[in-house]
């Protein structure tokens, strides 16, 4: 256990061996680095602007933002994208507070994620003594995370991160917190004993493999369906499994659902899959087999209209998480494993030993599928001025077929629930959005760290209310020059541009903005390009560009203030009241 003391031999040389000590601040980057973390989402200030200068100099990539929120949302984004912690860089209480937001979001959406912040001396905060930007942070970090620490010692920097990393990978990622006083950065020790006690973690993430009887209970449930059906979300894209998932959804032969963030790990445009059957395969399916992903709201729990018939349907369910079983329906076949591990498992069984589902069922599927696409295409086609959302997102899907390697970032109500249904995605883990909360503002934090963790060109569909909480992190994309094309889908409003005051008075809706904003000449102030688009022509031109030229982009596209609908597709979950209805007689038309 560490208690670094300043020693009269430490104190000497600090004079006249300074060369031999090390201290708080390297012993910290170099723990990080010795796991592999190289890259920080950061921003400045007391007590930890040097630890990212010197983390700078030691080679590692350090971007800092505007907020903290958006450099913990790139760390979350990071975490997904990598199966390595995304590690974010605070400092004390407000910016801790800032961070931290983002902290919870990692942990509601299983991801890796290592908040540092610099906090106050625990012997001025627990006596509440009134320090510069004090807060009891552990506590405060405790419940949003999956697991909260503080290190107080030199010596036990090793210890404290690779605590972290541990935490933040095994079993269901999460996020971590860890607290560095500032007192902790300055402390010295002999440079010898601080690399022996740093700890690199082996085998953060281990294989953990499903039981063989209840990999055979699970296809004794999946042989007796007649009209299964498979749920692959993005648990099973953050796996990196990807050539074991196709291959056992293939093998099976049923069709298939991607959850938002689970699209492109087998391409949208795959024969079995049935995004455009969603509510037929919902409703009829008999068995359901859930892949890294979960029975919460956006499954509406397993139950309710959508899913036909209570207690018709029986579940399958791959998770890393025991406890998740049973969460909101009975789980007949619980496979408890990690996906790689529990998909190579049931395949070991069923290769060349498999009889796929009927045709009866397949086909009729597959037949909704087509019918529904070919309905779709010609609206996907027009070129109205002002666009809607169809039109605009049309020209989307078609530039991201010509480049599948673009990670597309999408947040908003109708702008999000439209692309997601509109716009195909080709390849595994390339579309980063709102997440399990349905989160306003993790555009721009998603859009920077694609860019830098992939190399990739991103392109982030924005609504302009989703734009609005994470605007200024254009800056950050001008800095580092990133390849990050931003259409803003501009309907003037949150669902709506149109929205009236129901009192007659004055001030504007609650839902509207200041008409015609021109957001590209806030991407111009930082010397990016800054275009406007008014029609999908204008807008498949102005995106071809961006993407040609790589340059941090903004184009303001132009979409009709009543395109949307209120909360997307997502309306039922607002409260509604027969008393406010019969009082406000509006409220009727939402
Ligand atoms: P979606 O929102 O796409 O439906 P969720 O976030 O609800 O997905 O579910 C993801 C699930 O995947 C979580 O329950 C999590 O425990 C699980 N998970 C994460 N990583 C793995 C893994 N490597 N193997 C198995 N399950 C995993
Ligand atoms: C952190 C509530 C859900 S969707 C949305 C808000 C404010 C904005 C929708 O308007 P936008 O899209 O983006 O312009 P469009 O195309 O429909 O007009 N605060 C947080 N998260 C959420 N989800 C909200 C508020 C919300
Ligand atoms: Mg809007």
């Amino acid at each position: 256990m560490g208690v670094t003391q300043m020693t009269d031999d430490l104190v000497a040389r600090t004079e006249t061996d300074p060369e031999t000590l090390t201290d708080g601040f390297h012993l910290l980057i170099d723990a990080l680095k010795l796991n592999g973390v190289e890259t920080i989402y950061n921003v400045p200030g007391i007590p930890i602007t040097d630890l990212g200068r010197y983390a700078q100099a030691q080679g590692m990539r350090v971007l800092s933002f505007r907020h903290e929120q958006h450099a913990g949302y790139a760390a979350a984004a990071a975490g997904f994208l990598t199966k390595k912690p995304g590690v974010c860089m605070t400092v004390s209480a407000p910016g801790f507070l800032n961070g931290l937001t983002a902290l919870a979001h990692a942990t509601t959406n299983c991801w890796p994620m290592i908040l540092i912040s610099g906090s106050s001396e625990r012997e001025v905060v627990d006596l509440q003594r009134g320090d510069y930007e004090e807060m009891d942070q552990l506590a405060i970090a405790r419940p949003h995370a999956k697991a909260a620490y503080r290190i107080l010692h030199a010596e036990d920097i090793g210890l404290g991160v690779a605590r972290a990393v541990r935490a933040a990978l095994t079993g269901r990622p999460g996020g971590v917190y860890l607290d560095v006083p500032g007192a902790l950065l300055g402390q010295v020790m002999d440079e010898v004993e601080g690399s022996k006690s740093l700890i690199k973690v082996v085998d953060p993430s281990p294989a953990s493999v499903p039981s063989p009887e209840a990999v055979d209970r699970a296809l004794d449930v999946m042989k007796n369906a007649k009209k299964p059906l498979i749920i692959i979300g993005k648990g099973a894209a953050y796996a990196q499994a990807d050539e074991k998932v196709k291959e056992l959804v293939e093998t099976l032969g049923f069709p298939y659902l991607p959850m938002s963030m689970a699209k492109g790990l087998l391409p949208d445009t795959h024969p079995q899959c049935a995004s455009a059957a969603r509510s037929l395969v919902l409703k009829e399916s008999d068995c359901v087999f859930l892949i890294g992903a979960r029975l919460n709201w956006l499954l509406s729990h397993g139950e309710g209209k959508a899913w036909g018939e209570k207690g018709a349907k029986q579940f399958v369910q791959i998770d890393i998480e025991p406890n998740e079983m049973d969460s909101n329906q009975p789980i007949a076949a619980p496979l408890i494993g990690d996906i790689g591990s529990c998909a190579g498992a049931l395949l070991e069984k069923i290769r060349g030993n498999w009889e796929k589902p009927s045709e009866d069922w397949t086909g009729a599927v597959r037949s909704k599928v087509e019918a529904n696409i070919e309905r779709m295409a010609p609206r996907l086609k027009n070129n109205n001025s002002p666009m809607d959302y169809q039109g605009s997102l049309g020209v989307i899907k078609d530039l991201i077929a010509e480049n599948p390697d673009t990670v597309l970032v999408n947040e908003g109500a109708n702008a999000l629930d439209q692309c997601r249904s509109i716009v195909d995605i080709h390849k595994p883990r390339k579309r980063l959005d709102v997440g399990t909360w349905g989160i306003m503002g993790v555009g721009m934090g998603s859009a920077i760290a694609a860019a830098v963790e992939t190399g990739d060109q991103v392109l982030a569909v924005e609504g302009d209310s989703a734009f609005g909480f994470c605007g200024m992190e254009i800056e950050t994309v001008c800095r580092y020059n990133l390849p990050v094309c931003i259409v803003i889908m501009n309907n003037n409003g949150i669902y709506r541009g149109d929205g009236e005051n129901w009192s007659g008075g004055e001030d504007p809706s609650t839902t509207v903005f200041v008409k015609d904003s021109k957001y590209e000449l806030m991407m111009q102030a930082f010397g990016g390009v800054g275009v406007t688009a008014d029609n999908p022509d204008e807008l498949r031109q102005a995106i071809k560009e961006a993407f040609a030229s790589r340059k941090p982009t903004l184009i303001n596209a132009i979409i009709a203030e009543d395109a949307g609908k209120e909360s997307g597709n997502i309306g039922n979950l607002n409260p509604s009241s027969v008393v406010a209805q019969n009082r406000y007689p509006q409220a009727k038309n939402i």
